[in-house]
Order: C-alpha cells, then sequence, then structure tokens
C-alpha cells in the first residue's frame, strides 16, 4: 500500500467506470471517509484488452483521484505496481480495512455482472456494516425494463423507448412527440458521395508514455498499437464536454443522415466518439441528450429533428434498453448460442490482414484507435462473423477486449445479442446479416476491394454473398422451426421466397461456394 495507513471509519469503493463527480457521495467533504481507487490485474486480464483501452481506464481513473483530492477528499490510490498489490478488488479491500481499521464499508452498483458478484461475495465476508448506493448515472433502474415487459415474450426497444421520451420529457412538445413522430429513421441512413469528407474527429493530445512504460514492465497483455506521447481520448470531465460540443457543434448536423454509412479511411465520420466518456460516466446520458435537444431547438434549420431524434433514441433507447436486458437476462446471456456456432474467428481479424477491404478497414482502424463505429461493428465484422458461423464465446472476446468502451454489460447485448442472434431473438427479431449489396449501398470500399461484389460465386466473389445464402440455408430450420419466435419467422419469410424462386443450380453453386469459403476462412 503506497501512503500510511489513514484510519478511516468508512471507506468507499470508486471503480474504474465509475468516475460520476455528480454523485451524491461527493457533496460533503467528510474527513471520516476515504474513497479507494485501485489498478488491480484482474481487471487487465479478463480480456485481452486494446493498450488505449487500459491507459484511457487508468489515466482517467487518475485523473479523477486527482480531482476528488483537488475537492478536499481523502483519497487512497493504488496502482498496479505498488508493492503487494494482491491483484484483485477483494485481496485490495481487505487490505485497505484492515489497514484503516475501518468500521464501514460502500460501494456503487457495478454494472457488469461479474464485478457485482465479486463484491456481493466480499461484502458478505468482510465482517462490517455495508451501504450500496446506486451509481446515479442511468436513467433506469436494472430491473425497470423486466419489470416494463413482465409475462410478454419480447422487449420491444420501440416500446421502451417512447416510455422513455415521456418520462425525460426530452424532445416532447407537452405530450406529443416533437416534430410530430416518434423516429425519424426514415430519413436517415443516405449514402455519401465518394468525395464527401466528414469534419475530423476531435483528438486529444495526451503524454501517457510514464503510464504506457509501467504496463510494459508489468507484463500486462494488450492488443492493438497506441501513440503513448499523443493518447487521443478524453480523460476527464472537461474533455468530455469539449467533446461533447465538438460533436453538437460540427457532427450532429449529419449524424442521422449518415449514420449507417461506411467510408474508406474516415473512421469516426459523423459519429460521437462518446461512448468512453459515457461509460466511464465523466458525462451523464442524460446532459447528453440536453444538449443534442438544445442544439437542435437553437437552430432547427442546420440540425433536423431527424438528427437530433436518431442519437437521442441511441443513447435513452438502445444504450438503457441494453442494460435492462443484460440485468433481465444475466447470467445465462453470456452463454447462448441459438446457432450452435462452432468455428474459430479467423486469425486475421487480430491482425487486419485481409483482401477484403471493408473488413481490413474495420478492423485495422479498430486496432489503431480501439474504435469503430456502430455500422463497422454490426454490419461489417459482427456479419462477416455470424455468416461464418464463429463461435459466440470467440466473437465477445474481440469486441470485448478492442474497444475502449468495451463494457460487458454493453458489449455482450449487442455483440451476442444485436450482432451475432445467439439469443435467439431476444433483443432483435431477425438476424443483422448482409450481403456484399448493402455494403456495396452504404458505402465505397467495394470499388478498391480485391473481390467483385457482384459477384456471387467466382474465384474473385465478395464472400459476402455466397456467405449470406449458405447461412440462410443452413439455419433454416433454426429460423423458421419451432425455435424461433414469431417476429422472426415472419421477417425471414421473404429471404427464403426469394431463395426457393432460384433455380436449382444457382441455389447448389452457392452452397459449394459457401462450404469452399469455410473451409478456408483464414485465407480470405
Ligand atoms: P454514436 O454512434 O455517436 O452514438 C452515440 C451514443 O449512443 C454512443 O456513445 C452510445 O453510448 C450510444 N449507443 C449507440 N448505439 C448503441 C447500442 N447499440 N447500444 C448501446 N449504446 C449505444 N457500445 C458500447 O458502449 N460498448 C461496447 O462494448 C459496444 N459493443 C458493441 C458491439 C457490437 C457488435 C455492436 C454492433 C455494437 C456495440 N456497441 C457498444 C454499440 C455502439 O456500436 C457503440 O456504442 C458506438 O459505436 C460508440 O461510438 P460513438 O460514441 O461514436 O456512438
Ligand atoms: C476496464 C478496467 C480495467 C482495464 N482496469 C480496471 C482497474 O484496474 N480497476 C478498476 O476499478 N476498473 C478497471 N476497469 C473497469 C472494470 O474492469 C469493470 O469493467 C467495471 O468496474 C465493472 O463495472
Ligand atoms: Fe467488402 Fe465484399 Fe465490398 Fe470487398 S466486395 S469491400 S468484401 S462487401
Amino acid at each position: 500500500m503506497p501512503t500510511e495507513p489513514q484510519q478511516a471509519r468508512t471507506v468507499r469503493l470508486i471503480l474504474g467506470d465509475q468516475l460520476n463527480a455528480g454523485h451524491s457521495w461527493y457533496r460533503q467533504v467528510r474527513p471520516d471517509v476515504l474513497y479507494v481507487l485501485m489498478e488491480v490485474r484482474s481487471e487487465t486480464t479478463y480480456a485481452r484488452h486494446h493498450v488505449q483501452k487500459v491507459l484511457g481506464f487508468f489515466a482517467a481513473m487518475r485523473r479523477f483521484a486527482e480531482h476528488l483530492r483537488a475537492q478536499g477528499h481523502r483519497v487512497l490510490y493504488i496502482h498496479l505496481d505498488d508493492p503487494g498489490n494482491t491483484g484483485s478488488f477483494a485481496g485490495e479491500l481487505e487490505r485497505v480495512l484492515h489497514r484503516c481499521k475501518a468500521a464501514a464499508f460502500a460501494y456503487q452498483l457495478p454494472d457488469e455482472w461479474r464485478v457485482d458478484e465479486h463484491l456481493r461475495s466480499f461484502a458478505e465476508r468482510c465482517g462490517l456494516p455495508v451501504e450500496v448506493a446506486d451509481t446515479e448515472h442511468f436513467l433506469t433502474g436494472r430491473t425497470d425494463l423486466a419489470d416494463m415487459f413482465k409475462g410478454r415474450k419480447q422487449y420491444l426497444m420501440e416500446r421502451f423507448y417512447r416510455v422513455m421520451r415521456q418520462r425525460t420529457g426530452l424532445l416532447m412538445d407537452g405530450e406529443a412527440p416533437a416534430g410530430g413522430a416518434w423516429n425519424f429513421d426514415a430519413e436517415n441512413r443516405a449514402r455519401p458521395a465518394k468525395s464527401h469528407l466528414a469534419p475530423p474527429p476531435l483528438l486529444f493530445d495526451h503524454d501517457v508514455r510514464g503510464l504506457h512504460q509501467m504496463l510494459v514492465k508489468q507484463g500486462v497483455a494488450t492488443i492493438g498499437q497506441v501513440d503513448p506521447a499523443h493518447f487521443i481520448w478524453p480523460l476527464d470531465r472537461a474533455e468530455s464536454l469539449q467533446l461533447l460540443g465538438y460533436f453538437c457543434e460540427h457532427l450532429l448536423p449529419r449524424f442521422g443522415m449518415y449514420q449507417d454509412a461506411l467510408m474508406p479511411g474516415q473512421w469516426a465520420l459523423y459519429h460521437a466518439r462518446l461512448s468512453f466518456a459515457l461509460n466511464v460516466k465523466l458525462l451523464s446520458p442524460l446532459e447528453v441528450c440536453r444538449a443534442v435537444e438544445e442544439a437542435w431547438r437553437a437552430d432547427p434549420e442546420r440540425i433536423t429533428i431527424a438528427q437530433a431524434e436518431g442519437f437521442i433514441r441511441q443513447i435513452i433507447g438502445w444504450r438503457e434498453y441494453m442494460r435492462g436486458i443484460y440485468w433481465a437476462r444475466m447470467p445465462a446471456f453470456a452463454g447462448l448460442n441459438f446457432f450452435d456456432h462452432q468455428r474459430p474467428l479467423p486469425a486475421w481479424f487480430w491482425t487486419g490482414r485481409t483482401r477484403m477491404a471493408c473488413l481490413r478497414d474495420a478492423i485495422g482502424q479498430s486496432l489503431q484507435h480501439a474504435y469503430a463505429h456502430h455500422i463497422q461493428r454490426l454490419m461489417v465484422t459482427g456479419n462477416f462473423a455470424l455468416l461464418a458461423g464463429v463461435h459466440p464465446d470467440q466473437v465477445d472476446e474481440w469486441y470485448l477486449g478492442i474497444y475502449i468502451d468495451a463494457l460487458h454489460w454493453v458489449e455482450v447485448t449487442n455483440t451476442r445479442g444485436m450482432s451475432q442472434f445467439a439469443d435467439g431473438g431476444i433483443v432483435g427479431t431477425k438476424p443483422y446479416v448482409s450481403s456484399g449489396a448493402y455494403i456495396d449501398r452504404m458505402g465505397h470500399h467495394c470499388s478498391s476491394c480485391h473481390y467483385d461484389v457482384k459477384d456471387r460465386t467466382g474465384e474473385r466473389a465478395c464472400p459476402f454473398n455466397a456467405l449470406y445464402w449458405h447461412f440462410h440455408a443452413r439455419n433454416r430450420d433454426r429460423l423458421e422451426g419451432a425455435e424461433a419466435r414469431p417476429g422472426v419467422l415472419q421477417r425471414m419469410g421473404m429471404v427464403y421466397r426469394t431463395w426457393d424462386r432460384m433455380d436449382a443450380a444457382a441455389r447448389a453453386a452457392l452452397l459449394a461456394k459457401g462450404d469452399a469459403l469455410l473451409q478456408h476462412l483464414d485465407e480470405l
């Protein structure tokens, strides 16, 4: 332990994703309370994280500790390389409580099931009175979604979202949705011209070389690249607010319109890149949505309702909804494998070395920046992994490690649920899969790809094409059969009608091509 023993009546633990300066804990400076933040080995090893993710968490935690100290709070910060660091939350807590002769222990509800279990079991055996506080971050409680849909088969996101709009008053004109509709998705999702250039992403410029050296010295195994002299992610609240301001000013005007676009080399397009700041709670979801609503109300000509609504839906809709699914369905959710997929992830997911231009770009930038935008995650990497029949454990492992914003509650629900349909239709009503035509329609990778997006079975045929049909053919029983939910069945009908109308030779050629691709996934 780094400092002299500090006696404290109460020890309050702050986890790495609980950097919420607005929490009621900090309203009063209390000399009898010691706040503890800890860098521990268990958190650097539960997934093979991107190096920028570990740097981002540790650097933001360190800044938060400084912020609390500057406010007059007593803070103990445990570094990963402190002598005797036991490497786990429970191990360090035991030492701290003992050294401080603490009379009580408090923590905020963790967002991850794994950490929740770990701390609950520690709390039960620590022999002290324990207080568990809310994080005061989310707009819904852990069980709100489950309560709302009690007795129903499906959790309908659109219904949940409307309730959230009413509850928060966001984009509401009295009882009615602003602009006369709840959802303006139909106006979104355009393809930019090939020459279109989005404003450059706002990058910070932190020198985290000392921290990086420490990780290397400690042998923390990571993936991805970093320039530690110029670390780009926001590390405190002021920077997070700056990123939010930049988004509202420069990106929001076209956010919805180009939300699904895929542009070679433009790694963030009109996306906010606020997920890290939100997930570690440097920003609150409500303040982000309010800023966006304010920007729209101030200049509705430049920022149309479709842009603001499209963005706010992601946060008070999808983000809260995924959290609700997580707490309704964990721990079983993390083991679901509806299609019984068993293949390993192609090795090039870890290097980006593939001839498929869309995947090379999405994976390459993920390794370079610890970030890909939603449609790359869903319709490029996720789409490919699902069509290729990769085991969802391997898909989850990749997504949980590679993104700076990856925390289990929002990673597993998006990956196993929305993207891999391994939940059989809890999150979505049909698998998010597409052939190459969709990727071509939404962007400009295909024209410079080794493969031909228009070809389905030739030597250079775009692999997405045959794999798309192979996926539907091999999973027909599951998708149409008794196991499938009614909503799934309805939505799959059109695909199977098209398949059935193809002549037998075309179907056979697609299946043969699909088989061949599946046998050589590593060579694509
Ligand atoms: P923007 O596109 O600008 O959206 C704004 C905000 O909306 C995001 O910051 C995020 O907080 C929220 N949001 C948007 N879509 C979702 C969604 N589907 N679920 C939850 N919140 C959403 N998001 C994570 O935060 N962590 C993850 O580990 C994660 N893993 C994903 C894995 C897969 C396979 C997929 C398909 C999506 C995943 N997402 C995850 C959701 C989404 O892709 C990211 O939140 C988004 O790309 C973050 O970038 P951004 O801040 O620029 O988002
Ligand atoms: C992601 C992460 C990492 C890499 N390291 C730490 C850490 O050392 N200490 C810590 O408190 N939190 C860390 N985190 C975040 C946690 O793994 C975890 O995801 C959340 O705290 C769960 O709510
Ligand atoms: Fe991706 Fe296929 Fe287009 Fe190549 S041709 S960029 S693999 S969709």
